[in-house]
């Protein structure tokens, strides 16, 4: 048996079909007002592979000249992000184990060859506050490690409908995702996968 590292919360399955096609929706009108963008890793301004967008008062950016950051409009239309879906900030409710609410959701589109390198979710100022992943359409390999660079790695698979919980010893953890499982769920009509992170950024 698998152990995952401390304060990580796997919850396989636990939207079902119904919640999972509500949420795609809500999430599609989010991306009409706010549309998809193209994330530039800091300094190099390399695009990175998945397309971003954010609802909440505050979303995640970044590009080449100023870097990750929180701000509260789209980098393009320059307007307000839209706010976040009822559904989520239940979900958040349900789930988080905290009282504070969730300023932002950031929404990561993957195209079957999208693929997120090892990271930290370490640019908001309240780093104990949990980090609440929804996963939705195809499934994906993702990989977790310690709190150090060049630590153990574990993998695991996400499926549309889990939920990820990095709180506590993990809010800290390293983790990425190695790879997308084309054509395993029939949620979105043209494959791919979307990965929602919940945060608490303000303290
Ligand atoms: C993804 N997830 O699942 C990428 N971050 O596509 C994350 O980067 C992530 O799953 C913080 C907490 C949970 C996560
Ligand atoms: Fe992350």
């Amino acid at each position: 048996m698998q152990v995952l590292p401390k304060g990580l919360r796997h919850i396989p399955g636990f939207l079902d079909r119904a919640r999972q096609e509500a949420l795609v929706e809500a999430i599609r009108a989010v991306v009409a007002e706010a549309p998809l963008f193209v994330p530039e890793m800091p300094r190099t301004g390399k695009p990175m592979s998945v397309r971003m967008t954010n609802c909440g008062t505050l979303g995640w950016v970044t590009d080449k000249v100023r870097g990750y950051r929180y701000q509260a409009e789209h980098p393009v239309t320059g307007r307000p992000w839209p706010a976040m879906p009822a559904m989520l900030l239940d979900l958040w409710n349900t789930v988080s184990g905290t009282e504070k609410q969730p300023e932002a959701c950031l929404v990561n589109f993957y195209t079957e060859e999208a693929r997120m390198g090892l990271h930290q979710d370490r640019d908001e100022e309240d780093l104990e506050t949990p980090v609440l992943s929804v996963s939705l359409g195809d499934a994906c390999l993702f990989r977790v490690g310690g709190t150090a660079r060049g630590g153990r790695t574990q993998s695991f698979r996400l499926e549309s409908g889990d939920l990820v919980v990095l709180g506590g010893e993990s809010r800290l953890a390293f983790h990425g995702v190695d790879r997308i499982y084309p054509m395993t769920s029939g949620l979105l009509k043209n494959g791919g996968r979307i990965n929602l992170t919940l945060r608490r950024v303000r303290i």
